[in-house]
């Protein structure tokens, strides 16, 4: 009877959720990066996974110093991931090099061929911070345009990073139209162009998906600094895509969990007396 019991209350242990991975750098203030990635899946329900490609020593208005991780501790990390656990989705945010990029391209490719599904992969092509630094090293572009954006699912450029890529300036909505579906063709993959930077009333993201555009739109959010606001979009798409939800549902859920994040975000009063925005990825 005892023995019957406990049986019984051992089967009940332990929970499955949705599996993300997040492959990116590491943001010291934690509002961007792999610590907001993190914090984005567990508000979503999703458990994280993590393989780190860079330390960036920074706070909101200043990145101070950022270090690369080697090419293969970076493989090895993603390796040992993919072997174990059932990842259902996997994003990329700042890759730093284009080492790094082209060892995460290989990786994925490996582990697609040895596998029999292939996991819905998420580029969010992270080059520029919102405090302007760089971040990535421009001979990383070619490698993201040749080795990483072939295998992507989904792309998520903002304004500035689709201007890089296609060398032309993107500053209305007919022309994001025609970004967003060369992109697609160039790459195979389907693009979210985030309109964000254009500063309208409304913060309008145009999704180009087998050869239609849908639109995501929400009302500006003003007078917060925002730092981070790509990372938590893209994860949270990937742990809509890891639990489930067709593209056009995890965007649309993901956009109104960045909108939140921003109305609610944290602040307070820095040690030099400026104010420190951070935004609220969490239900709480
Ligand atoms: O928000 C872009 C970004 C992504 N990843 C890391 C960062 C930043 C911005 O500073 O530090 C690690």
């Amino acid at each position: 009877m005892a023995k019957q019991r406990s049986r019984r209350a051992s089967r009940r242990v332990g929970t499955t959720v949705p599996i993300a991975l997040t492959i990116a750098g590491s943001d010291s203030s934690a509002g961007a990066g792999i610590q907001a990635d993190l914090k984005t899946f567990s508000a979503l329900g999703v458990y994280g996974l993590t393989a780190v490609t860079c330390l960036v020593a920074e706070v909101p208005r200043k990145v101070s110093r950022i270090e690369p991780a080697t090419a293969r501790i970076v493989r090895e990390q993603i390796e040992v991931l993919l072997k174990n656990f059932r990842v259902g989705a996997t994003k990329t945010g700042l890759l730093c090099s284009a080492k790094i990029v082209c060892a995460v391209a290989q990786v994925i490719q490996d582990s697609e061929r040895k596998g029999a599904r292939s996991i819905p992969f998420v580029v969010d092509p992270v080059m520029i911070a919102t405090s302007g630094d760089n971040l990535l090293e421009p001979e990383a572009v070619d490698a993201y345009e040749s080795e990483l954006f072939p295998l992507a699912t989904l792309i998520t450029p903002n304004l500035d990073e689709a201007s890089l890529l296609l060398e032309t300036v993107i500053n209305d909505r007919r022309k994001m139209e025609s970004a967003a579906k060369t992109l697609a063709k160039k790459y195979h993959a389907s693009i979210l162009l985030k309109g964000g930077h254009l500063r309208g009333d409304n913060a309008i993201d145009l999704l180009f998906h087998h050869g239609e555009f849908t639109e995501f739109s929400a009302p500006f959010v003003r007078g917060v600094e925002t730092h981070g606001t790509g990372c938590i979009y893209s994860a949270a798409i990937t742990a809509g895509l890891a639990s489930g939800f067709s593209l056009e549902q995890a965007i649309r859920r993901a956009k109104k969990f960045v909108t939140e994040s921003i109305k609610r975000c944290f602040r307070w009063k820095s040690k030099s007396g400026d104010t420190l925005d951070a935004l609220r990825h969490s239900s709480w």
